[in-house]
């Protein structure tokens, strides 16, 4: 190896050692419907996609962030939403444990096609340029996937030093990082997916106030602002929604 590689190897190293600290800084304060077990959250061509949970009460909203939804697709029991994600024209629909992802059409939100998913759905973000999917199943793991059939391609598990994180939810690729929020949690963690690494910890707490926060109301939803570092942020239950920029804690 010569010494640029070294140099550069010695940085890739360290890079993978080192956490950074975040916190949330809050910009703007967005309703969101109180009603809504969120699931999965995700902008696109200026749209917001939010995708709720709970057998007969699951849906799919499409609409400006903070505003009443323009379109809103229910999606009958016994099925239970989790996350999309759009691939352009389309988007992808995971469900819980009904090994079934749905794809609709992005605009109308229309059912097009089922697709086998014998794994448990949880959240899903696209990497567009790696030309797949990533999807996390409440594990340590993050799975990839081809974005036509679903069809795993690979997989890495998720780790914190030496521990692995578990509870991997609601994700979010930008650029070449994973963003997941973890259940339970007022966390979010930023992923290397090539090594799994965690390369940021997000404090997300506080955001509510404490007479906000009913049974299961917990941090579930990051959706990166397209064309600027500011992420929309809620949860399951949630009475409001954060536009955010993460800053060192
Ligand atoms: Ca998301």
């Amino acid at each position: 190896m010569d010494r640029a590689s070294a140099v550069s190897a010695s940085r890739r190293q360290s890079a993978t050692h080192r956490i950074e600290h975040l916190r949330v800084k809050v910009l703007a304060t967005l309703p969101h419907d109180r009603r809504a077990f969120t699931q999965g959250l995700e902008m696109a061509s200026g749209t917001l996609y939010e995708s709720t949970g709970i057998s007969g009460r699951s849906s799919v909203r499409a609409g400006l962030p903070g505003r009443k939804p323009n379109v809103r697709v229910a999606l009958r029991a016994p099925l239970f939403g989790e996350g999309v994600t759009v691939l352009g024209r389309t988007l992808w629909h995971l469900t819980w444990r009904n090994r079934v992802a749905i794809e609709r059409d992005a605009r109308t939100l229309a059912e097009l096609r089922r697709v086998p998913y014998p794994d448990e759905g949880w959240g899903v973000c696209l990497q567009r340029d790696r030309h797949r999917l990533v999807t996390s199943d409440g594990s340590s793991r993050l799975t990839f996937r081809d974005p036509r059939t679903l069809a795993k391609t690979g997989e890495v598990t998720v780790t914190e030093g030496t521990r692995p994180v578990t509870e991997l939810n609601e994700l979010e690729c930008v650029g070449g990082a994973v963003y997941a929020n973890v259940l339970f949690s007022d966390r979010i963690v930023r992923i290397d997916p090539a090594t799994g690494a965690v390369t940021a910890s997000i404090d997300a707490s506080g955001l509510l106030h404490d007479d906000e926060t009913v049974g299961g109301a917990v941090l579930n939803g990051i959706a990166a602002v397209p064309g600027t570092d500011q992420f929309l942020v809620t949860g399951k239950f949630w009475p409001r929604m954060f536009r955010v920029e993460f800053v060192p804690a």
